[in-house]
């Protein structure tokens, strides 16, 4: 199937981009790098008038250490953030997510921006900066606005993106020293959306599990110092907790179980992993 059609603007400044979308309202679109919105218009799924390109916006090309963050700008790829020399060091959880994500050819093309927009409830980035406690900084023609992304995921490919509103940019916290992260997957293939994602933070206040592919949204649960019989326990409550669905891929019961086996493993992981 082919698109139905649609406007292309190539803006030279992100003001000029900035108005574009607010004089366009619900029907002007960013693209960054199509991996998700170009199978959506083939398909129809999305029918935009107008499709803003933000990828010669020099502005937004950025990755940088700001305090305790790393700011990654919306013109982005993932394969440039992968290949960042620092990742390792200051951002350990996303160099573990980063090999699950797609395909090599994928990450060439996709932001990481673009991801965090797209809010797949499977997809690994979402869930990385969910469960890092990260943020989301949105840009209008009239505003700016920093939103927790706790509160920028709010459902299935739903997100607290208003008409007119663009991601900048979003601020991962920088790995600290002493703590330990971990990041595990179940998909059908290597490359697939996960079936279950989990990714986990072991520090000086406890631990945190982040769980995506099971419920409408990523879910991050702190969890207390356990022993090994609280431990179990603790997972079979999250694991209950979540609203797991069926699908093609998976039944909600392997969904479920999957959370408290790799669950269990991404937690010890985390924990063997402090410095
Ligand atoms: C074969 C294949 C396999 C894949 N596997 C995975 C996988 O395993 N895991 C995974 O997470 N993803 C996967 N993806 C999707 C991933 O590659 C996309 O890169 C990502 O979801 C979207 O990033 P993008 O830059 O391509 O965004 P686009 O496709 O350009 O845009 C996606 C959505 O985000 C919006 N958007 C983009 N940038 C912004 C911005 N700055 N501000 C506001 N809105 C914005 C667009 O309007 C659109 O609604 C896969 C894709 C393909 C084709």
């Amino acid at each position: 199937m082919k698109p139905a059609s649609f406007d292309f603007l190539c803006p030279e400044t992100l003001e000029e981009a900035l108005a574009v979308l607010a004089e366009g309202g619900g029907e002007a679109r960013v693209i960054a790098g199509g991996q998700s919105l170009v199978p959506m218009l083939n398909m129809r799924l999305a029918r935009p008038a107008l499709l803003v390109d933000i990828m010669r916006l020099e502005v937004l090309h950025r990755i940088e250490t700001s305090g305790d963050e790393i700011v990654v700008g919306a013109g982005v790829r993932q394969a440039e953030l992968e290949a960042w020399p620092s990742l390792l060091r200051d951002l350990p959880l996303l160099a573990a997510a980063f090999p699950w994500l797609g395909h090599v050819q994928t990450r060439a093309r996709g932001t990481v921006c673009g991801s965090i927009a797209h809010a797949d409830p499977s997809a690994e980035l979402p869930l990385s900066l969910l469960t890092l406690g990260g943020a989301v900084s949105l840009r209008s023609r009239k505003q700016k606005r920093r939103v927790k992304a706790n509160d920028f995921f709010i459902g299935m490919m739903a997100t607290d993106l208003a008409e007119g509103e663009m991601i900048e940019a979003v601020h991962f916290p920088k790995a600290r020293p002493g703590s330990g992260y971990a990041f595990r997957e179940v998909g059908r293939r290597h490359g697939d959306f996960a079936i279950v994602a989990c990714a986990a933070v072991a520090d000086d206040s406890g631990l945190r599990l982040g769980i995506a592919g099971v419920d409408d949204r990523p879910r991050v649960f702190p969890l207390p110092a356990l022993n090994d019989d609280q431990f179990d326990d603790a997972i079979n409550d999250i694991a209950w907790s979540l609203n797991a669905r069926d699908d093609i891929h998976a039944s909600a019961r392997y969904r479920r179980e999957l959370v408290r086996s790799l669950g269990r493993e991404t937690l010890k992981e985390a924990s063997r992993c402090r410095a």
